[in-house]
């Protein structure tokens, strides 16, 4: 099966419930790039890649439809086979692995499709038909971020994020306090996320004012280094995100006991298949991690989910998903949805949505 046409849209993401808040500022709108490729078989499959704003990560809307532009007319004729068109991709463009990501992701949808498979079936199989997720609790005083957490835990999420970083430590501090006076001791997951917003020495005030809560504490600090040297210091699991730019990353995070675990964007890594790769890594050193994107509708979420359900149920600390901030779905029959903290794994082949084309107007271009 190959590759026959392939069609490049864009459409806006306006945040619900605006802003999204994290250490390095306020997202209140998303511009999201899918991708929709037929097959000589007739098969559609689609993809979506969503960088969260242009300051997250290297990475941006605009760069990935030039991306995907770049690559379009020499993936014209690929086979449908997720290594055979990683390969393909980077004989034409170096990089750009969010980018990536998107056609990677068709590819799957498509193939299990073919397949009459669900793409969690070709990524391995699903350790669970209903996939945990965490609630990521954004930039707050202490008393709102007790609300929320409470909220959140009385609604059945098993884990929670608190995002931290970009003001005085000591109200973060007061934060994370507030929150564990809500949750502890009812078995609730905890990480605070600083997104690359401190320097060791915030990171190492924090952890040490915190000793008493059992949390994990996510890219405190923005380099691989930092991390480094905070970790023989602080009583607290350091998770690495933003730094774990590729499997290479990863291998040697995993390799020399760097972190304690990850918190993973799909796009990140390039799509479905490195991230499989990355999922067993882990499996093969215990390392627990999430399974996310920075941002997405029904497409880029159903990838996530897919890819989540079959993580080692032990190592899995959940799927974050972008919905309660995105007005509807994509599929108005199926579409993905948060349930009392977790995700159902769509029943469909392929990732399990059909999406409403016409939601994205014209094709921006086509090959
Ligand atoms: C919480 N997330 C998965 C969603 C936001 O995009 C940021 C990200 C994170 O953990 O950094
Ligand atoms: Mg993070």
């Amino acid at each position: 099966m190959k590759i026959s046409e392939l069609h490049i849209f864009q459409h806006d993401l306006p945040v619900e419930n605006a802003p999204y808040t994290m250490s390095y500022g306020e997202v209140w709108a998303l511009d999201t790039t899918l991708v929709k490729i037929v097959t000589d078989t007739g098969v559609e499959g689609w993809g979506e890649t969503c960088p969260l704003g242009p300051v997250y990560a290297p990475a941006h809307a605009f760069g990935a439809r030039a991306a995907l532009a770049e690559m379009g007319p020499n993936l014209i004729g690929c086979e449908v086979l997720p290594l055979s068109v990683h390969r393909r991709m980077d004989q034409l463009l170096m990089g750009h692995s969010y980018a990536k990501a998107a056609i990677d992701i068709a590819v799957h949808d498509a193939l299990a499709k073919h397949l009459g498979l669900r793409v969690a079936d070709l990524l391995g199989g699903a350790a669970t038909e209903r996939v945990p997720s965490y609630y990521a609790i954004g930039i707050e005083t202490p008393e709102d971020a007790a609300r929320i957490a409470r909220e959140k835990v009385d609604d059945g999420f098993p884990r929670l994020q608190i995002k931290v970083g970009g003001r005085d430590p000591e109200i973060d501090i007061a934060v994370i306090r507030k929150v564990w006076e809500v949750i502890g001791g009812r078995g609730i997951g905890l990480a605070i996320d600083a997104n690359r917003g401190w320097n060791t020495r915030d990171a190492l005030n924090v952890s040490r004012s915190c000793q008493d809560i059992p949390m994990i504490i996510e890219q405190p600090c923005g380099s691989k280094d930092e991390l480094g040297a905070l970790r023989t210091l602080v009583r607290h699991p350091i998770y690495m995100d933003e730094s774990a730019t590729g499997i290479d990353v990863v291998l040697n995070a995993a390799a020399t006991g760097l972190v304690d675990g990850f918190g993973m964007k799909v796009t990140r890594l390039g799509g479905l298949h490195p991230m499989t790769t990355f999922r067993d890594i882990c499996a093969a050193r215990n390392l627990p991690h999430t399974c996310d994107d920075a941002w997405g509708g029904d497409i880029l979420t159903a990838a996530c989910v897919h890819i989540g359900a079959t993580v080692r149920p032990d190592l899995n600390d959940g799927v974050w998903i972008a919905s309660p901030y995105i007005e509807g779905n994509y599929d108005p029959d199926a579409g993905l949805a948060l349930e009392h903290g977790h995700i159902n794994l769509p029943k469909g082949t392929g990732l399990g949505v059909r999406p409403n084309e016409a939601l994205f107007g014209n094709a921006l271009e086509s090959f």
